[in-house]
Formats: C-alpha cells, sequence, structure tokens
C-alpha cells in the first residue's frame, strides 16, 4: 500500500503537466487514482504530511486539496481516524407502489444484504410510539434499531418499534423483520410513508461513512395490517445518494373528467 502510494503521489509536474495552482493538480491525481481504483472506496489516505512528502509540496497544499474533495464528497473525514474514500453507489431507484422490505428489495437486484444492529430490546414506550402504534398505559415496545448494508455499501439506518406484544422477543429478527411478522401472521399489507429531506450529524454520518452535512432522506412509516390494526412505526434515514424514489403519477378521475368537459367546451 505504501509503495502504491508514492507511486500514485511521486511527481506531480510530470503526472498533471500545465499550469495552475499545485493544490489542483494533486486533487486531480486523487481523483483519478480513486477513478482507477488504485485507492478503493473505505481506503484510508495516508497522513498528511506524508502525502506532502511524497508529492514534493507542501503540507498547506494538501489540506487544501482534501478539503475540497471532501467538500465534493469524493473523501470523508473521521475525527481522530484520519481521511478516508467516501463509499460511492449507483442509486438504487426505489418504486413507491409496493410495500416491500429491504431484504426483499436488494435481493430483488441481486445485491448482498447484511445489518449491523445498533439496539434491539424491549422498552418502556416514548410518547410519540405510545401513539403512533396505539399502546396503552403498561404497554411495552419492541425496537429494533439497524444499519442496513447491501453489498457492503451503507444505505440506511432504521429504528423500528412495534408492540412488544407484536414481537416479543426482538433478537428473533436476524435477517428480515418482516419476514418474523409473516411468520406470525403479522406481516403488514399497506403503510403510510413519509419522505423529508434532512441534513445528517456527525453520529449518523459516521456509521453511515459519508460526511457530516451530507443530505439524508428521512422516512417515516406507518405500517398497518388488513384489520387496520397498527403494526410498525419505522424511522429511517437514507443516504440521499443511494436512493432515488420514483412514483408513477396518473390524471385522477374527477379531473380527466373536467378536462374532458373543458375539451368539449373548446
Ligand atoms: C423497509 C422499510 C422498513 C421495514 C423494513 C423491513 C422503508 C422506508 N422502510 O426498509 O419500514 O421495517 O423494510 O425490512 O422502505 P426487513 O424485512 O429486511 O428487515
Amino acid at each position: 500500500m505504501a509503495d502504491s502510494m508514492r507511486v500514485i503521489f511521486a511527481d506531480i509536474a510530470a503526472q498533471s503537466p500545465g499550469g495552475g495552482p499545485l493544490y489542483v493538480k494533486l486533487k486531480r491525481i486523487i481523483e483519478r487514482a480513486v477513478d482507477r481504483g488504485l485507492i478503493k472506496s473505505g481506503d484510508a489516505l495516508p497522513p498528511e504530511r506524508e502525502i506532502a512528502s511524497m508529492a514534493d509540496v507542501s503540507r498547506v497544499t494538501v489540506r487544501k486539496a482534501v478539503q475540497e474533495l471532501v467538500k465534493e464528497g469524493l473523501l470523508i473525514q473521521r475525527h481522530g481516524s484520519g481521511t478516508f474514500v467516501a463509499s460511492r453507489v449507483k442509486p438504487v431507484e426505489q418504486y413507491l407502489t409496493q410495500l416491500t422490505s429491504f431484504t426483499e428489495d436488494m435481493a430483488r437486484r441481486g445485491m448482498i444484504v447484511r445489518s449491523e444492529w445498533l439496539d434491539r430490546g424491549i422498552y418502556a414506550p416514548s410518547p410519540e410510539e405510545m401513539v403512533a402504534l396505539g399502546l396503552t398505559s403498561g404497554e411495552k415496545v419492541a425496537r429494533i434499531s439497524r444499519l442496513r448494508v447491501a453489498n457492503e455499501t451503507p444505505m440506511a439506518i432504521e429504528r423500528a418499534a412495534l408492540a412488544a406484544s407484536v414481537l416479543p422477543r426482538p433478537e428473533d429478527v436476524t435477517t428480515s423483520l418482516y419476514a418474523v411478522l409473516a411468520a406470525s401472521g403479522n406481516r403488514p399489507v399497506r403503510a403510510i410513508q413519509r419522505i423529508s429531506a434532512a441534513i445528517l450529524k456527525e453520529n449518523d454520518a459516521r456509521i453511515l461513512e459519508v460526511q457530516p452535512g451530507s443530505a439524508s432522506l428521512n422516512i417515516e412509516r406507518i405500517s398497518y395490517l388488513e384489520s387496520g390494526k397498527v403494526i410498525e412505526f419505522t424511522r429511517s434515514i437514507y443516504r440521499a445518494d443511494a436512493y432515488e424514489f420514483i412514483a408513477e403519477l396518473r390524471l385522477s378521475g374527477p379531473s380527466e373528467q373536467s378536462a374532458e368537459a373543458a375539451g368539449a367546451v373548446l
């Protein structure tokens, strides 16, 4: 790794001929190395002083190039652990028409799914959970919070809450929550989703391996059983660069009729 880094950063003048500030040349060299896969997603960049010595430029030049690339999202900085190549993803296109689970969505695309547990247990519900899930006082809530990863790219943080009576043992969820719910006849058949834009704070950005301040799509899903009973209240934080939500829109019945009527008048 050290040798390949030396090759990448050696002789900036020869690798990036022409005029222009040195930091721009250094920036281009890092971009090219990432494009060619010489430095991969998740790889750490050598410390600033090492790059400065390999490239024979000042540390100020290195800092400026790195800062620009952090701003552009190619690199991320983690306090205390250094600078890394951000994980780059081709956005997943998600149609807002069917009630599917993360496992199903990703499997359909041939992606390999895994989750990292952030929290799992039975708790006293928050007032918001009590209202959303229609819990009575004394009832407990099962919470499962996971980082959802597809093809080794962190995609979303999902914090699901269900009545403890529905999911008495949260540890039963090993891969798919919806598979566990289906096994007990509690798989939701309908859901309402609210999607809003937000900016990632330090902690969630670190978990999702993006720079703090990056955009996210925050989704709140309330899912229902056929009977109308609420089964799941989930708040998710999706990386905005990893998802595109697509909805098909159609002219609705009444306006279609009024459009026809307008046509008749004309
Ligand atoms: C989806 C749902 C989430 C649900 C999860 C179950 C959205 C925004 N959220 O990610 O509410 O809990 O699927 O996935 O689509 P699983 O069955 O793979 O655990």
